[in-house]
């Protein structure tokens, strides 16, 4: 990947951890032509519709449709469904979508678009309705001039759901009529039946996923909400709502400000610098959205999207964007004798909050996972439209634009003396005589991949671990207290810290213009601390700085946390070791409370080195948990309110979480 791509975009809801190795992982047929009850209305042609084959495929490798079979897939069927309404709405025919999940865990879509053609696909002899449910790609649905393909990630259609759906039944309202179907693993279980009269138009697709192929078939509000949040941004006025029939959960979205309140959202727990900044162009063949707001953060946050998708791995319009950022605000401040030093990229970008939006009819992805934009010509298009709509904003705000200028010029000077910094550790520790720091116990191993490196909290719980492991493979870093908090503080003065340095360096990586993540000496980073609020700060500072300064290591799955237990459980010879607060109850139910003696774990240091290994070290036993990021708006969002300046919207996440936190700390 570009470097210019890794710093603000990350892969795609919150922090949220999965679980690995001994645990849960998060880690065609044609029917028979028949004649169908419904006469052909001549409204819609059925033909325009083309089909490439059967859904056997899907069922056969729903991995290669969906991307997973993991809750990941799962979430995406929703997504699925609402990309054809949304599609509806781009094409001018849809004001509004209603996402339930509903108490047996099925999701129901309703959305008051034109309604799925039912009239005869001539070719088949079958309801077209049938025909965009049981085939792949059965497209020519879209007018001139609309953008398809705002599918999701895979844009597969509403087929894969079908196919991937232990139940589906659709409704269709459309010409004064209901229409009503029902398929059973992609195959047609009722046939299209008119239910009644409606002066109402629109789709509804309620769907229960299959348990055969997934491995979990439980939604999760949060996950589901914050995409369809997104969408609501990307199609200004659309109104989306979700919610949650098991618990009455409810959201709605619905943004008159498009991408501006996008921006604005980013920044709701930052201080901002200026008002958002907004351009558009539409033309023909394209629509440009572009908002952007300084904030007086060090970091920065820029989301770009290609029909309404993720654009995490950057792309033509991202670096059009970036080119003009740092053309324009150099002439300006040479223009108004400013600057005494040149801006780079990234001095430009200190603490922007931006999103790119664009909507173009052929639309070509690339890329590892197809989410970075390759069309060439949108580069100099977005170039373009941002220089003179900056420009014009820069000589109407001059106020504005002296304070980023300054921050910039800050930026850039601190981004000298980060470069000296990284230089006097290097030469530091090239006299040292070795580039390892003193406290890291390493491991034999040479071969990264197969190596991992324990962050250990405390000088104690680092000697048992060092004891404990087995150094073939595993090194161990103990960290002596908590490490600088780097929300809130620029790289140089994140260089002084000698914890810090001593991560860095054990790590290899670099970081900062240097980081390399082929230079990564361990693919495991694990944080181990002791279950209590200190060692959650801990973990939190340790994650701060991976997400903020190494995200690609959080993208590349190279982050976990140590799960050591809470209790052991000790009855006659046996004893069992016990990793959460439910289980103990569990587990004593199993056995019987006579007799059972109970030792709870209030550190690390309280077990001996073998203990340590059974219950957390050994892979064959341990539960880690990956870190991993689905929604950067959302991990943003956790670590600025977190860690980041402002009190009261800290003071209110703990408040709202401090159920959770009571919970967690018995
Ligand atoms: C095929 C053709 C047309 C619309 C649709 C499919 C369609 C699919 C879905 C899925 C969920 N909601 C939907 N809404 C519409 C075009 C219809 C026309 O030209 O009248």
């Amino acid at each position: 990947m570009e470097p210019e791509n890794t710093e603000s975009q990350q892969n795609p809801e919150e922090q949220t951890q999965e679980k690995q190795e001994n645990t849960q992982e998060i880690n065609v047929e044609t029917p028979t032509p028949q004649k169908s009850p419904v006469l052909n209305d001549g409204s819609y042609k059925a033909e325009k519709i083309q089909v490439l084959g059967g859904l056997d495929a899907v069922r056969k490798r729903p991995a290669m449709y969906i991307g997973s079979t993991s809750i990941r897939g799962l979430h995406h069927l929703v997504y699925e469904v609402v990309d054809n309404s949304v599609d509806e709405a781009l094409a001018g025919h849809c004001t509004e979508i209603k996402v339930f999940i509903n108490e047996d865990n099925s999701i129901k879509v309703i959305d008051n678009g034109r309604g799925i053609p039912v009239d005869i696909h001539p070719k088949f002899n079958r309801p077209a309705l049938e025909i965009v449910l049981t085939k792949l790609h059965a497209g020519g649905k879209f007018d001139k001039g609309s953008y398809k393909v705002s599918g999701g990630l895979h844009g597969v259609g509403v087929s894969c759901v079908n196919a991937l759906s232990k139940k589906l039944i659709v409704t269709v309202k459309r010409d004064g009529r209901i229409y009503e179907m029902e398929f059973e693993r992609g195959k047609v279980a009722k046939e299209i039946k008119e239910l009644g009269d409606s002066d109402e138009q629109g789709t509804t697709v309620q769907f229960w996923p299959d348990n055969e192929i997934f491995t979990e078939t439980v939604f999760n509000f949060d996950t589901l909400s914050s995409r369809l949040r997104e969408l609501a941004f990307l199609n200004k006025g659309l109104k989306i709502s979700i919610k949650d029939e098991r618990d009455g959960k409810e959201n709605v979205f619905q943004y008159e400000g498009g991408i501006l309140s996008f921006v604005e959202h980013i920044n709701k727990n930052k201080t901002p610098l200026c008002e958002p900044i907004y351009f558009t162009k539409e033309k023909g063949e394209y629509e440009l959205e572009i908002s952007m707001q300084y904030n007086n953060s060090y970091q920065e946050n820029i989301f770009s999207f290609a029909n309404n998708i993720n654009t995490i791995e950057g792309g033509s319009h991202l670096a059009g964007f970036k080119t003009a950022l740092t053309r324009t605000f150099n002439n300006y401040a040479e223009k108004n004798k400013l600057k005494d030093v040149k801006l780079n990229s990234e001095d430009v970008r200190e603490g922007l909050a931006a999103v790119i939006s664009i909507k173009l009819a052929e639309p070509q992805f690339e890329g590892q996972t197809k989410t970075k934009l390759g069309n060439s010509e949108v580069k100099g298009i977005v170039d373009s439209i941002v220089s003179s709509g900056l420009n014009t904003y820069l000589e109407e705000n001059p106020r504005v634009a002296k304070q980023v200028v300054e921050k910039f010029i800050t930026a850039a000077k601190a981004r000298e003396a980060a470069r000296k910094a990284r230089d006097l550790t290097r030469r530091k520790s090239a006299l040292e005589g070795s580039s390892l720091p003193g406290k890291l116990a390493d491991c034999q191993e040479r071969d990264a991949s197969k190596c991992e490196v324990f962050i250990v909290e405390g000088d104690s719980a680092g000697g048992s671990c060092k004891q404990g492991r087995d150094r073939k493979f595993q090194a161990v870093l103990p960290l002596r207290g908590k490490i600088l908090n780097v929300e809130k503080s620029r790289l140089h003065k994140i260089l002084s810290s000698q914890e810090i340095v001593t991560v860095i360096t054990a790590l290899g990586t670099s970081i900062g213009e240097e980081f390399n993540i082929e230079k990564l000496r361990y693919h495991r980073i694990i944080i181990m601390t002791d279950a209590d609020v200190d060692g959650a700060h801990i973990t939190c500072l340790l994650l701060t700085f991976f997400y903020r300064y190494m995200p690609k290591l959080i993208e590349n799955g190279h982050v976990y946390i140590a799960q050591p237990p809470l209790f052991k459980v000790k009855k006659g010879k046996q004893q069992w070791y016990v990793y959460k607060e439910e289980e103990l109850f569990k587990k004593i139910k199993e056995i019987g409370k006579e007799n059972v003696n109970l030792q709870r774990y209030k550190g690390l240091g309280e077990m001996n080195p073998d203990q340590l290994w059974d219950t957390t070290l050994d892979p064959d036993t341990r539960i880690l948990k990956k870190v991993t990021i689905e929604d950067a708006v959302a991990a943003d969002e956790i670590f600025t309110i977190l860690m980041g300046d402002q009190v009261e919207p800290r003071r209110k996440f703990i408040e709202d979480h401090a159920k959770e936190v009571k919970n967690l700390d018995v």
